[in-house]
């Protein structure tokens, strides 16, 4: 476990501490900076490790959200002279470390190049600063919506040490926290927390998440299906309102799908006699000649 360096209740300036923006989207979970810092990333581990965290957005629906934000509490500390560094942020499906709450899949990665770290002359005393980096609505996969994130670093220069603000369990006033967060040593990731005591010793760095519930487009027609990556709403697509080959790809891929394989119901349109919704049908749980005929005459008909 690496050095834990905490000191509670520090009160140095947020250099952008503001969760204000001008931005449709709204925070979907959000802590404040109420129990010191922890710097693990200095020059002599830089290029191996990365630390990474998790926060529940919403375990009592099965919907999705896409990620529009992501403000990350930073600190710096012990150096005279700013520095730079890039930070490569790896946004993940459950905790990073792929050990809880999820797979640790990553949905998005992103480089941002020349971070500057700013000095922390004063000694004993952090630098604060907050990290806002825009998300392409990068959406979650579902279920019970733990999503994570980790960071590693490359062309680190700085003099002194880097690393996260931290959060007690008070201070996260939406969503929910975990007590761990997540280290990678350069071959196995690993969890840790800074003590026992469940409030002010867990492992939670200050963070906000943006975003909102995902709202599936409607399906223009019954072989409208999936969107135009072939993926339905099994692997984080769905219908798009358009009648294109993924719709094309999906069918087929689901339909033939072994008799056993419950993805086969993608391909469920319709009744054996081929009435899919519109007509007073619909799936029947039962993939047969009906689908098929029904699909093939929906697919070319297009959207309406
Ligand atoms: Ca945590
Ligand atoms: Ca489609
Ligand atoms: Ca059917």
């Amino acid at each position: 476990m690496p050095k834990v360096r905490l000191s509670a209740m520090i009160a140095a300036a947020c250099l952008l501490g503001s969760v204000a923006q001008a931005n449709a989207q709204f925070p979907l979970t959000f802590s404040s900076n109420d129990n010191g810092f922890f710097t693990p990333f200095n020059s002599g581990n830089a290029n191996t490790v990365r630390y990474g965290d998790s926060v529940w957005i919403d375990c009592f629906a099965n919907g999705s959200f896409t990620l529009s934000q992501i403000d990350l509490g930073l600190a710096t500390f012990n150096s005279q002279t700013a520095g730079t560094t890039d930070i490569i942020l790896t946004i993940t499906e459950g905790d990073p470390s792929g050990l809880v709450f999820g797979s640790g899949q990553s949905l998005y990665q992103i480089t941002i190049p020349g971070v500057v770290l700013p000095e922390a002359p004063v000694e004993g005393q952090p630098t604060l600063f907050t990290l806002s980096v825009p998300l392409p609505d990068v959406r979650t996969l579902g279920g019970c919506n733990n999503v994570g994130y980790s960071i590693r670093l490359a062309n680190f220069n700085f003099a002194g040490s880097f690393g996260f603000q931290c959060s007690t369990a008070t201070a996260q006033t939406l969503g929910f926290f975990t007590n761990n967060a997540s280290f990678f040593n350069g071959s196995n990731w690993s969890l840790f927390a800074f003590g026992p005591n469940p409030v002010t010793q867990i492992a939670q760095f200050t963070m906000t998440l943006f975003g909102a519930p995902f709202t599936p487009p409607a399906s223009c027609s019954p072989a409208d299906i999936a969107n135009t990556d072939g993926e339905t709403t099994l692997t984080g697509g769905g219908p798009d309102n358009t009648i294109d080959n993924g719709d094309f790809t999906a069918f087929f891929s689901a339909f033939f799908l072994a008799d056993t394989d419950p993805a086969r119901l993608v391909s469920d349109i319709a009744n054996t006699d081929g009435e899919t919704t519109v007509e007073g049908g619909g799936a029947d749980g039962v993939v047969d000649n009906g689908d098929f005929t029904a699909f093939f005459a929906y697919f070319f008909a297009g959207c309406p």
